[in-house]
């Protein structure tokens, strides 16, 4: 199935109503999700386990099931991830999710990860309750550092910095639409779904030929700069959906033959489920084209996507991040009411006295090295005696051109409005 027949399948009853941001969302994650299956199988088997063991919890645990999310919420969320190269592209990037009420989120800097990736990264994520709870659809999106020294000599950051500025991610006519839908607050259907043809098209894997010398430079170096600056197009590394118990996952995609990395990363299994936790496959070699350096096309193999899942817990605050990062989940308390009482984790107390908790929306740094880690074909070459450049969360927001949200602040704003309101974080 192409991007095209994907993102144009109707969803719904067609309708002249103009399209939010949104729906545009929503469609947006529904497209990538089925266009992923078609092109990942083991993708298919994820998400069908999934959604049987979300059933199996919500029978067991009935109400309480749904206190991180409603069950319509969890079975359509999904986040993905993609890597670009320069900062006009991450401008670009941040217009196409602008227009679907993503915005940027956090700063992570991989290049401090063992191993070390050479990218700085964001998630684009909505930051309104009501609409994470309408579709909480969020892509980490990292950046290339090409003036990095520990990673890239002079010469090569001259030849990346050459073959990005001549590619184009985006067409332009999407980047039009998505200024529209950002000036406008709506879109006309037809502009709606022409945007989500274009917008799948782009994060779709391409076919043109890869330059095998160039690739195979770059991946000597990092197969995260071979991945971005090899290739001249960007695509959806992976789509992850989320479960309620990760443990019994973990477990049954294991005994469905899908050999899972060893472990789930982020916090171990607790008495009250915190932050987030992951696990992922590798996915299988899949054909590409190259360019050899003889000037004829061969068919090859690559292996840049892979397969994720994830649980989510409670959102931590400050003080309670701290602590978590310094001595893990057990400096924590093992109770909801103690997280709360001594702000350690982010609640809001309804007017019957019940707390509810606000869901962690983002990421982890160390998962998501892990992640980028365990996808790797080799840990790389980096020079730690070479001049770093400086990157931070200035730099990105600047890049970005628009602001760039601090996670926290933004769970200070949920739970301060839900304290306001009496009322739980998302009904
Ligand atoms: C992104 C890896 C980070 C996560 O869930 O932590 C990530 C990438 O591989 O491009 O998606
Ligand atoms: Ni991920």
């Amino acid at each position: 199935m192409s991007a095209d027949q994907v993102a144009q399948a109707p969803i719904g009853a067609p309708s002249t109503d103009p399209v939010t941001p949104t729906a545009l969302r929503t469609r947006l994650a529904a497209a990538l999700s089925t266009l992923y299956g078609s092109e990942v199988p083991a993708y298919t088997t994820l998400v069908r386990t999934c959604e049987e063991i979300n059933a199996e919890v919500l029978d067991r645990a009935g109400e309480q099931a749904e206190r991180l999310g409603s069950i319509e919420r969890v079975t359509a969320e999904r986040h993905g991830a993609i890597r670009v190269g320069t900062p006009e592209e991450v401008h670009q990037v941040a217009r196409v999710f602008g227009a679907c009420g993503m915005h940027p989120v956090g700063f992570y800097d991989l290049r401090e990860a063992t191993p070390a990736i050479p990218v700085v990264s964001t998630a684009f994520r909505p930051i309104d309750a009501d609409e994470l709870a309408a579709n909480p659809f969020r892509v980490f999106t990292s950046m290339l550092v090409v003036d990095d020294r520990r990673f890239f000599d002079e010469r090569t950051e001259a030849q990346l910095r050459e073959f990005l500025d001549a590619r184009t991610l985006f067409a332009a006519e999407l980047l039009a639409l998505a200024d529209r839908m950002e000036a406008d607050g709506a879109l006309p259907p037809a502009d709606a779904d022409r945007f989500l043809a274009l917008a799948a098209a782009s994060f779709a894997l391409s076919d043109e030929p890869v330059d095998r010398r160039w690739y195979e430079h770059l991946e000597s170096i990092s197969s995260v700069a071979a991945d971005i600056g090899g290739v001249a197009s960007t695509h959806i590394n992976h789509l992850t959906p989320r479960v309620l118990d990760i443990d019994e996952l973990y477990r049954r995609m294991q005994d469905q033959g899908v050999t899972m990395i060893d472990r789930i990363q982020g916090p171990p299994a607790a008495a009250v489920d915190v932050l987030l936790r992951q696990t992922s496959f590798r996915a299988l070699d899949e054909p590409r084209r190259f360019a050899e350096p003889d000037g004829t096309v061969t068919t090859g193999h690559l292996r840049v996507r892979f397969g994720e899942v994830e649980a989510r817990g409670v959102a931590l605050t400050r003080r309670g991040r701290a602590l978590y990062d310094q001595h893990g989940v057990s400096a924590l308390p093992s109770t909801e009411a103690e997280l709360d009482a001594h702000d350690l984790a982010y609640y809001v107390r309804d007017e019957d006295g019940m707390l509810h908790p606000i869901v962690y929306e983002d990421f982890l740094p160390k998962s998501a090295a892990g992640i980028f880690a365990s996808n790797l074909t080799s840990d790389g070459t980096a020079d730690a005696s070479a001049r770093a450049s400086r990157r931070d969360a200035a730099w990105l927001q600047e890049a970005l051109g628009r602001r760039l949200h601090d996670p926290h602040a933004l769970y200070d704003v949920q739970r301060s409005a839900g304290r306001d309101q009496g009322r739980r974080p998302r009904d």
